[in-house]
């Protein structure tokens, strides 16, 4: 017993209480708190029976990962050791209930699991969701939950590492019953009524029952790995835990969680391991923005407001009717809502057929949705979001027109993906109110939005718009006010570069291979013909991007343009699509390529995949290290979690300053100035990307240094 595990003894039953804010993770103090509190029910004789319960929001949600991520980087004393305490509950005389509530997650569930039995309330999660962070449960996941649930339900869980809920858990076999009401008093009385059974407690790890016949464990155990292949493509742990389920299938349960263990130090230490802990931490850290503390007030969103019922406009429209918002959706015709609708509801059938939905949640969602032309009722609304084309002056008439309309904490947030906050800011007459949501195709469906802090804009309005990122279920990354923000500003370079590769002598498909091998969920090209190339095209004249002098200019795009070419909508772009939408190469394209690169004295060449990486992701860096130097980015992991989340970046390699910090930034630094020889001044290297190289250190230890300078902000 300590401050973070408490015993009170009611009629007859413990209840072992953790208490360990935020998630009651499994930190030394719970541990050692559970063994003694354990120690002392099971001396009380009193006591007949025991329940573990999780106060607060959760029951276990895992090891500690930050434990994790000192075992992860090469710390001994980050590594969790809980098997004596899993001895200990299992080979306890007295029932142990394991009470669920919450999220009972990774080390949570394993400790549920060495319980003799376990009840849970019909809304908690449970799962080993241990596979995200890089690494496979290691206190003996892997060995129980097949022995509960099965060899092939376990491959699920442990391979996609997605939790089940309750209802799911109670037919598996994972919870012996749910329970309705208080947690407490109900877990209490299930207590009691195991201690007055006779018989032997039930351990998990003596079952046998659930286990397959040997005969049908290869087929199972193939299915598995070809799932981790196909779903979880890159991942090694995925892979890996179905060896760790296997064992327990075919070996004594001692020698399996000997095996167990071994994997999972194995992939402990290993650099999907350290990217994905990184990544884990990232994305809790965006949270944490200066001046928005957590006495910063944000408005409470119910309702809102979107002006344009397009592609961007019907997506967030989607979103928030699926987050419970009610939408008013406005355009300036009754057509365009009209269209706007169509397009809503067809998507809602595609996820209806896909399973994702039922069609009375379907029904739900589109009554959210009150389609209209012009701005009645905007005055009871709590955001409203404009989502017309890029246009600045349409932009500015829209935010001076809805200005007057609302009360006055109304938020404007204008859905731009490049233009000037506080240009529109100025125009709507209250910027204070005023900032950017920036939204990412299928708003309905992507995670990320940029949520883009104008001059004036104030904290307030800030935090109204982080919890309404939270509230869609997106993770919303306050970045500054620039030309394209930090996603976009930074996909120029990388994008130009892949064209000027093109032109220099690779081919689209060998540039999207390279990269797709790389783990980028789509190659630059097949992206480019999603996005639409008009879409690059408009922002190459709104900014005027190739103005310097001396500037190379990319050539072939703009021809693909002329040709009317802007990708998957007009079926053709850098790639030619069939009814299948997948890309095939397109003779007349790497005919106009050749063509170009002849006419305007380009020397073609081949390149390796290698140079292709380092043309592409390092410039990606070089500009990363710019818009982090210039304050767009609070941290070099904010551009990490934009990156992961918006642009297809693999998460097993952390993001893209993470996967600088390990490639080392000196050689980074070192190839981009070899290019700037060769290819000119816009590889000039970043001046914060140079430092950092001479001083030999990393852009993760610049964020810990600048943490400091973050006191005051919200966790
Ligand atoms: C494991 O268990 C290995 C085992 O097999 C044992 C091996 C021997 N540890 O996400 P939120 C913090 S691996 C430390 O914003 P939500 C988080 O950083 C683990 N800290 O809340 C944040 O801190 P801050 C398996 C943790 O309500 C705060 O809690 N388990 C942990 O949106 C709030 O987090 C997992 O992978 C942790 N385990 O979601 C579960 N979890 O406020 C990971 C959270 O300072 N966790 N924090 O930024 C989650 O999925 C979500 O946090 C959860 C809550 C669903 C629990």
């Amino acid at each position: 017993m300590n401050q973070a595990v408490t015993v009170s003894v009611d009629q007859g039953v413990a209840l072992i209480r953790i208490d360990n804010p935020p998630v009651n993770a499994l930190s030394p103090e719970v541990i050692s708190g559970l063994e003694t509190s354990l120690d002392r029910a099971s001396r009380d004789s009193s006591v007949r029976a025991i329940v573990i319960i999780g106060a607060g929001r959760t029951f276990i949600a895992g090891a500690d990962i930050k434990g994790l991520e000192q075992l992860a980087w090469g710390s001994d004393s980050g590594a969790p050791e809980i098997h004596d305490l899993l001895q200990t509950l299992e080979d306890t005389t007295k029932p142990v209930v394991m009470a669920m509530h919450g999220t009972a997650l990774g080390g949570g569930l394993e400790v549920a699991m060495a319980g003799h039995y376990r009840v849970a309330v019909p809304d908690a999660l449970m799962g080993q969701p241990e596979v995200n962070l890089g690494i496979i449960p290691g206190a003996e996941g892997t060995q129980r939950l097949p022995r509960l649930v099965g060899l092939e339900k376990a491959i699920e869980m442990c391979v996609s590492g997605k939790p089940i809920k309750a209802a799911d858990a109670l037919s598996a076999g994972l919870i012996d019953r749910i329970i309705e009401g208080d947690l407490a008093t109900g877990a209490s009385a299930f207590a009691r009524e195991m201690a007055a059974q006779a018989g032997a407690l039930p351990k998990t790890r003596e079952r046998k029952d659930k286990l397959p016949p040997a005969s049908a464990i290869p087929g199972m155990l193939e299915a598995g790995r070809d799932l981790a292949r196909k779903t979880r493509r890159n991942l090694e742990a995925p892979v890996a835990v179905v060896d760790a389920l296997e064992a327990a299938a075919t070996r004594p349960f001692a020698e399996g969680c000997a095996r167990e263990r071994e994997i999972f130090f194995q992939l402990a230490q290993s650099e999907q391991a350290k990217a994905l802990i990184h990544a884990f931490f990232a994305e809790r850290g965006v949270s944490k923005v200066p001046g928005v503390s957590k006495d910063t007030v944000a408005a409470p969103v119910n309702r809102v407001a979107i002006v344009g019922a397009g592609t961007m406009g019907g997506g967030i429209a989607m979103a928030c009717a699926n987050a419970g918002i009610s939408v008013r959706l406005t355009d300036t015709s009754q057509d365009a809502v009209d269209k706007g609708i169509a397009t809503i509801r067809k998507n809602y059938d595609v996820s209806v057929k896909r399973g994702r939905f039922t069609p009375a949640m379907v029904e739900e969602r589109m009554k959210r949705i009150a389609p209209q032309v012009g701005y009645d009722a905007f005055g009871d609304v709590d955001l409203v979001i404009e989502a017309v084309f890029e246009n600045m002056a349409l932009k500015k008439q829209i935010a001076g027109s809805v200005a007057s309309l609302g009360k006055p904490e109304q938020v404007f947030a204008t859905n731009t993906s490049t233009l000037d906050i506080d240009e529109i800011a100025v125009a709507s007459g209250r910027p204070p109110q005023v900032l950017g949501l920036h939204f990412f195709s299928p708003a309905n469906v992507m995670r990320l939005v940029e949520i883009v802090r104008g001059k004036a804009t104030s904290p307030e309005t800030l935090a109204t718009a982080m919890a309404v990122a939270k509230k869609l279920g997106k993770v919303g990354v306050v970045v500054g006010n620039g030309p394209g923000f930090v996603g976009n500003r930074m996909m120029f370079p990388y994008m130009y570069e892949a064209q000027f590769l093109v032109e220099d002598g690779a081919t689209p498909q060998q540039v999207d291979a390279a990269l797709t091998g790389f783990g980028m969920a789509m190659g630059m090209f097949a992206v480019d013909d999603m996005a639409g190339l008009d879409v690059a095209w408009r922002v190459r004249q709104e900014l005027n991007q190739f103005s310097q002098p001396g500037a190379r200019k990319p050539l072939v795009a703009d021809r693909l343009c002329e040709m009317g070419r802007f990708g998957q909508k007009t079926g053709k772009g850098w790639y030619l699509y069939g009814d299948d939408r997948k890309p095939q190469p397109d003779p007349e394209v790497l005919a106009l390529i050749e063509q170009t690169a002849t006419a305007n004295n380009i020397r073609r060449r081949s390149f390796t995949n290698d140079e292709i990486i380092e043309r592409t992701i390092y410039a990606l860096i070089n500009e990363g290290a710019r818009v982090l130097d210039e304050g767009h980015a609070l941290r070099a992991a904010d551009i990490d979690v934009i990156y992961t989340n918006g642009y297809g970046f693999p998460a097993w390699r952390g993001g893209p300053m993470f996967y600088a910090d390990r490639v080392g930034l000196k050689k980074i630094y070192d190839r981009v100035s070899a290019f700037h020889q060769e290819l000119g001044q816009r590889w000039a290297p970043a001046p914060l990307l140079a430092k950092l190289a001479k001083e030999g250190t990393t852009f993760k230890e610049l964020d810990k240094r600048r943490a400091g300078s973050l006191v005051g902000a919200s966790s």
